[in-house]
């Protein structure tokens, strides 16, 4: 070893002697060249270790995927935190990407068993109103008041159901069956009526889906669901891991997006929601997608900051893509009942809200808030949640809707 070092100096000494370096301090010389190439050598080393453990630590695949550099895919920015980091991860195939299982009967486009447990607690106190062909008396119209009310309907859309119901038969007498079928038929007309507002037309480029609400609705695991929903048809879809905020919330968004077969672009935590935004946005364009959903953190509607934060976003994506977001979707938790029907109306007074998802309907009796939200609000609701699973996603259908939640049968 030492005859080996003695070589090498002997060697830098030689090479000192021919660059005219004084005899006197071509030892030294020696020396320092020696030492200087072996931390070198070190750093080079640990750096290339660090970046071999960092590519894997993200990897979202075992199969691997494509990573594009920040600089690659964006010509300039112009958003003032550039990121560190930043990942364009390539989906796997959507035949590998969704589990057999939940693969299996696609998207079930039914939301029966998502209103069972409106369902059920409505049904069963409508039982005693309409059973038979009985003559429906003021006092069960006051009756009908007091069930829908604790059905989660809200105060001013149940009164103004019942009013409407009893003025389209005043002066007439009618039996439970009209009002029965009457009910039905108003609440879906109440539905319909927003349910047909077109989101924002598409001028070019990708369509931008922009996901907003407090924190733990389910926004997330909705993105995974839409995106799934949207590959389904066809449509190459990428994600952008807005939540910032949160630890782990892109690693979640990442796994959604490996299973629904998506793209995605996340930075590091702590960055920049907007600047986010904006790679994802080039992405999209550069990769010629056919839809970007936004992923945002949690935020409370109350607090204003957040809620320029929200706008901030918005302005970024209309700037890179003209009339983006052209959809601004509302996730809220229907077990939180007429809190939800609260948080509509802040973000809708806060930023533009054009539609509605409705989540964990699955778990809780209160989903007739969803008439709340499209009579008092005018939003419509595009979904319904009906559990956790990638396929429990279910377009939301105004006559569907209708019928389950009253379904006759179990009216005795
Ligand atoms: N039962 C049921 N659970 C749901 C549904 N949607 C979401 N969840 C659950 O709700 C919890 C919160 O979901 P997330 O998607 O993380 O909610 P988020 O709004 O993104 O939360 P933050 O990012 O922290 O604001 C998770 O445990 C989900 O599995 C649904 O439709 N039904
Ligand atoms: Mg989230």
């Amino acid at each position: 070893m030492e005859s080996y070092l003695n070589l090498i100096l002997d060697f830098l000494q030689n090479i000192l002697a021919r660059l005219g370096v004084a005899e006197a301090t071509r030892p030294l010389g020696a020396m320092l060249i020696l030492y200087l190439a072996i931390t070198l050598l070190i750093l080079l080393l640990v750096l290339i270790l660090w970046w071999s453990v960092w590519r894997k630590s993200y990897s979202p695949s075992k199969k691997g995927s494509l990573r594009v550099e920040t600089d690659e895919l964006i010509a300039e920015s112009d958003v003032d935190t550039k990121p560190a980091g930043l990942e364009v991860e390539e989906a796997t195939p959507l035949s590998e990407a969704v589990p057999a299982a939940e693969a299996g009967g696609g998207l079930v486009k039914s939301i029966r068993s998502g209103v069972e447990k409106t369902r059920a607690a409505l049904v069963g106190r409508l039982e005693s109103l309409f059973k038979g062909e009985q003559i429906f008396t003021p006092e069960l119209f006051e009756e009908l008041e007091e069930v829908l009310m604790t059905s989660d309907f809200g105060m001013a859309t149940t009164v103004s159901l019942v009013t409407t119901l009893e003025q389209s038969f005043a002066g007439r007498e009618v039996t439970s069956a009209d009002v029965y079928l009457a009910l039905k038929a108003e609440i879906a007309r109440r539905i319909k009526m927003v349910a047909c507002m077109q989101p924002r037309p598409i001028q070019s480029g990708p369509e931008v889906i922009m996901v907003v609400g407090v924190n733990g609705v389910g926004k997330t695991t909705t993105i995974g669901k839409l995106a799934s929903h949207y590959r389904e048809e066809g449509k190459s879809v990428i994600l952008a891991a807005g939540d910032t905020f949160r630890a782990a919330a892109a690693e979640q968004l990442s796994i959604w997006a490996e299973r629904a077969g998506a793209d995605i672009v996340r930075h590091s935590e702590g960055g920049d929601p907007a600047a986010v935004t904006f790679d994802a946005a080039k992405a999209a364009i550069a990769r010629k997608s056919d839809l970007l959903i936004v992923d945002t953190a949690g935020r409370l509607h109350t607090k204003t900051n957040l809620m320029e934060e929200l706008k901030k976003v918005r302005r970024v994506l209309d700037r890179e893509i003209p009339g983006a977001p052209h959809q601004t979707l509302l996730v809220v938790d229907a077990t939180t009942g007429q809190n939800a029907l609260v948080q509509a109306k802040m973000f809708q007074e806060a930023v533009q809200v054009d539609g509605i998802v409705l989540t964990k309907l699955d778990g809780t009796a209160k989903g007739g808030v969803i008439v709340a939200i499209c009579s008092e609000l005018e939003i419509p609701v595009r979904f319904v949640g009906v559990g956790e699973g990638l396929s429990d996603l279910r377009p939301f259908d105004a006559d569907e809707f209708a019928e389950a939640l009253f379904e006759k049968d179990e009216v005795a």
